[in-house]
């Protein structure tokens, strides 16, 4: 499979060096090759989505040459893990082409590859989660430590997605802890300083970044035992 893959390359590489046999984007000879690449927004990578049901947002791939756009070229699409995609089209006069998506019927990370035939950065890899019902999966947790070992929460910089929930979690032995937001909103305040084991989760549910920081240990703006918390838009 991947043998026969790289000679299929190797031969369209070679039709392609003698001028004949394009497929599209107006190939000669001697023409740099064409790039593919995920355009800079709404290229439609890591989304969440149900089991069995069409992404949101399609998958886009922009397909240029020397950094222009090129249209009419052939992107071949293959969904893995049991997924399927729409009808393949030719990049538009802007260089983008774009597929739907539907997830195979198993939670989990899903991936899909866009590729042209000897252009650069091809193969593409996207990837989605595909969720059991609409809610998000759960988000990180964050240790809440110290003193042994310093005063500190661990992570201190989590990457989460609109509607997923942050649990800070005091272990055994941490003392005089709590989480304050630098917003005084996200997160809600966690109440008064405590003593592990205990726990307090949020639940983001506005897209930004978000600082938060203990009160005995730290303050606002990254002073000291501080966090914070990048919220993405889901489905971009
Ligand atoms: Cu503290």
């Amino acid at each position: 499979m991947r043998w026969s893959g790289i000679n299929l390359l190797v031969v369209g590489t070679a039709v392609a060096a003698f001028g004949a046999g394009c497929s599209g984007g107006d190939q000669g000879p001697g023409e740099p090759p064409l790039a593919i690449e995920k355009p800079a927004t709404k290229s439609g990578d890591e989304q969440f989505g149900p089991v069995d049901l069409a992404l949101g947002n399609p998958l886009r791939v922009l397909v240029t040459r020397e950094g222009e756009p090129v249209e009419g070229v052939d992107v071949d699409w293959t969904a893995g893990q049991g997924g399927s995609l729409s009808d393949e089209q030719e990049s538009d006069a802007d260089g983008f082409a774009s597929v739907v998506w539907t997830l195979g019927p198993d939670q989990g990370t899903h991936s899909a590859t866009a590729s042209v035939e000897g252009a650069e950065g091809s193969p593409l890899t996207y990837t989605a989660t595909a969720t059991l019902g609409t809610e998000p999966p759960p988000g990180p947790t964050i240790q809440v430590l110290g003193p042994s070992g310093g005063d500190r929460f661990e992570p201190n910089l989590v990457t989460i997605t609109v509607g997923q929930t942050v649990t800070w979690s005091w272990p055994e032995g941490a003392q005089d802890h709590n989480v304050v937001p630098d917003d005084g909103n996200n997160p809600i305040p966690s109440g008064p300083v405590t003593d592990g084991p205990t726990t307090y989760s949020f639940t983001f549910n506005q897209a930004g970044s978000f600082r938060y920081f203990c009160r005995t240990h730290g303050g606002p703006g990254g002073v000291g035992m501080s966090g914070r918390v990048i919220v993405n838009e889901g489905q971009l």
